[in-house]
């Protein structure tokens, strides 16, 4: 047997140290994704509670001629967190109607899912050519500065929500100081509606969001060797009308103490207790408006689905 001490614990070992120290308790959210936790995920985009990857679906099958058409031709498509590109295939098959070679670059963390994104938009595209980038959006934007030409950056899926509001003004802002006169940012947000859609989207029946959440406290076993029990955990997704957004908690069944394996510590943990996991930020449109002027951006258009559920701003540098 190894000793576990010598053994190089992960790069996030720190931030999970840090977190579970504090008062209120937290992991950051960016440890969903390992290989399991990405599967899940996807799952959750085909729940029938889950509305908001077929709404921006639907409103770039809906409006992607126009959303082309406010983009002068010419331009090259950088989309931030690509993952595969199942949803971008239609807007870049709406550019290739205006122009005769769409140069697209998705970018993302993953290797993996950027072969895929390649392949699939190689094969159902014609006239794109794609050029995939990884980066890690925690080390910045300066990738931006190597693609050559007019940009317009895509970044969907209401993954903005996740930060908070300044944090993800900071990350725009990081994002526009790339980018030059002409270019231009294509963004998806998530909209305030009535909780009885909100809640269920993030607390589904068949509990695919649940095990999504507790698979934090798995990868922790995994990888740093702790014995959280998952059953001595419950989901809990709670809708927070002041701060706009949807919060994300693991809650302790019962008061115990949790060995942190490679971090040599151990967390005490009250019945009741929480740790947040997520927040996923909804917006109004002054909202949105806000946030992109605050980020040196001005807000050009916006798309929405017939429900006004989901929206797409077209917002300019
Ligand atoms: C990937 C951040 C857009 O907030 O809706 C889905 C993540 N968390 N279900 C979201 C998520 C729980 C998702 N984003």
């Amino acid at each position: 047997m190894i000793a576990r001490e010598l053994i190089a614990p992960p790069p996030y070992a720190e931030d999970v140290q840090l977190g579970l120290f504090g008062s209120q308790k937290t992991l950051p959210c960016k440890l969903f994704y390992d290989r399991a936790g990405s599967a899940l995920f996807e799952q959750i985009t085909r729940l029938p509670e889950y509305y908001p990857t077929r709404t921006e679906l639907e409103i770039l099958c809906g409006h992607g001629a126009e959303i082309a058409k406010e983009v002068r031709p010419g331009v090259t498509v950088v989309e931030l967190g690509s993952g595969t590109a199942t949803k971008t295939t239609t807007l870049l098959q709406a550019f290739s109607r205006r122009q005769m070679r769409v140069p697209y670059v998705p970018v993302d963390i993953s290797p993996a899912a950027l072969a895929e994104a390649q392949e699939r938009v190689q094969s159902q595209c014609t006239r794109v050519s794609v050029r995939p980038v990884v980066a890690d959006f925690s080390q910045g934007f300066g990738f931006l500065r190597n693609i050559r030409g007019r940009k317009l950056v895509l970044y969907l899926g209401s993954s903005i929500g996740n930060f908070d509001p300044g944090p993800a003004v900071e990350m725009l802002s990081q994002i526009r100081s790339q980018l030059a006169a002409g270019d231009a940012l294509l963004l998806g947000t998530d909209l305030v509606k009535d909780p009885s859609i909100l809640v269920p989207a993030y607390d589904d029946a068949q509990g695919i969001t649940a095990q999504f959440n507790k698979n934090i406290l798995a990868r922790l076993n995994r990888e740093l060797g702790a014995n959280f029990d998952l059953s001595f955990f419950s989901h809990i997704a709670a809708w927070s009308p002041v701060k706009s957004r949807i919060e994300i908690y693991l809650e302790s069944l019962r008061p115990q103490v949790v060995d942190l394996g490679l971090l040599n510590s151990r967390v005490k943990l009250a019945n009741g207790e929480r740790i947040h996991t997520e927040n996923s930020y909804k917006y109004t449109m002054p909202m949105v408006r806000e946030m992109l002027e605050l980020s040196g951006f001005s807000l050009d258009a916006s798309w929405f689905d017939d429900r006004t559920w989901f929206a797409l701003h077209l917002a300019r540098v």
